[in-house]
């Protein structure tokens, strides 16, 4: 599935630094098309043509290349075996580099914000002369390992398994977040995940606001052999969520997953609920389920959730549709909230733990 990102990448990252090149040759076209002009002799239109033919044969093949770091910079290496990257040896990196994070569904500031610090920590950096362009690509990579890392450490399964050993259960999850993003999926992949490593779990089917949702919920959970809380349409998903705790209490339930409607993070009234269901049922986790497709709007929803109902991780589901999981780098740029895992496909069995080198490898490949 990410062959395709990969290619589009490559592709990309080879056509970089290309367009001051074909802005140069176009100024040349019109250059010499207005020499030619005056003259209007025949056969004057197809020499032109041939001509343009060559040159874009030419591009295409500077295409092929990988951006160069500059001779200068080559030269002092071959006797130093050490070089100080210049700032034109970092530019076409950088910007390859800059619209590689746009493609990649990462935030405009954000990326702008990661190429400057880049930029901050490229130049006037000594790096080995082995092979340059790996080296600044290197450079690259491990800059963005380290934003992807940032917020890294929270294992919800170990969570779980804690306070299942200290017996003080059941441990609660409320996952929230836009309507369709996945979260009534998601839970049921959580619960299948949680079933597989022993810990058993109920679904508390919380969002009593979408239709057919409580019947989602439940055929879920009939298919994976666990418990359902339901109540009815317009009921209080907070009294629902809290007569799921009290099911698992009385069962020795390990965990409860709790679903939630769908909302939108401008939508003030049902925030206000949401708070109350976080004051009411207590959750030890609140996870936001959010589309790896999403872009621009993903973090403005992250910190919209994160401010009303403090975050503890985010699942990005979708990434089987065309998302390459940029959109991790704006979040853990700009957020304290973690990423847990990444949702990839409609199969139970379609969750990912968060791996922060499948995302590098997708923006900038080796
Ligand atoms: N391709 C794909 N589809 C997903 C994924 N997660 C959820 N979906 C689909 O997205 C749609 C909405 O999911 P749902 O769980 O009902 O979203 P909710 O409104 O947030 O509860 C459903 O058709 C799901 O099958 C995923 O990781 N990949
Ligand atoms: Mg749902």
């Amino acid at each position: 599935m990410f062959e395709g990102l990969k290619k589009k990448f490559s592709d990309f990252v080879e056509g970089l630094s290309k367009k001051e090149k074909i802005e140069e040759e176009r100024a040349e076209e019109k250059a010499e098309e207005k020499k030619a002009e005056p003259k209007k002799e025949e056969g004057k239109t197809q020499v032109r043509e041939e001509r343009r033919e060559e040159r874009h044969g030419e591009r295409r093949e500077e295409r092929r290349k990988a951006p160069d770091v500059t001779l200068t910079t080559k030269i002092k290496g071959a006797f130093l075996g050490k070089v100080r990257v210049s700032e034109k040896d970092a530019d076409p990196f950088l910007e390859q580099l800059r619209v590689a994070l746009l493609q990649n569904d990462v935030n405009y500031d954000v990326a702008e914000k990661l190429v400057g610090r880049l930029h901050e920590n490229l130049v006037g950096k000594e790096i080995g002369t082995g092979e340059l362009q790996k080296e600044i690509k290197n450079e690259i990579r491990s800059s963005l390992m380290q934003t992807l890392t940032k917020n890294s450490g929270i294992d919800v399964l170990q969570r779980a398994k804690e306070k299942k050993q200290k017996g003080e259960g059941p441990f609660k999850v409320l996952f929230l977040g836009p309507n369709g993003a996945g979260k009534t999926t998601t839970i049921a992949k959580v619960a299948h995940m949680l079933k597989t490593e022993g810990i058993s779990c109920v679904i508390s089917a919380s969002d009593t606001f979408r239709a057919a949702a409580i019947e989602q919920s439940a055929i879920h959970a009939k298919r994976l052999g666990v418990d359902v809380i339901k109540g009815v349409y317009g009921a209080d998903p907070a009294s629902i969520a809290f007569d799921a705790v009290a099911y698992a209490k009385a069962r020795n339930i390990d965990v409860v997953l709790i679903d939630s409607a769908g909302r939108q993070e401008t939508n003030k009234s049902l925030i206000e609920e949401l708070k109350k269901m976080v004051r009411v049922n207590k959750p030890d986790m609140c996870i936001f389920i959010g589309e790896g497709i999403a872009g621009n709007s993903l973090l403005e929803q992250v910190k919209r959730f994160d401010a009303a109902a403090k975050l503890d991780g985010v699942i990005l589901t979708k990434l089987d549709v065309d998302a390459k999981g940029g959109n991790t780098l704006s979040i853990l740029s700009d957020t304290s909230v973690p990423v847990l895992y990444f949702g990839t496909g409609e199969k139970y069995t379609d969750l990912m733990p968060y791996d922060p080198k499948f995302v590098v490898d997708n923006i900038v490949p080796n």
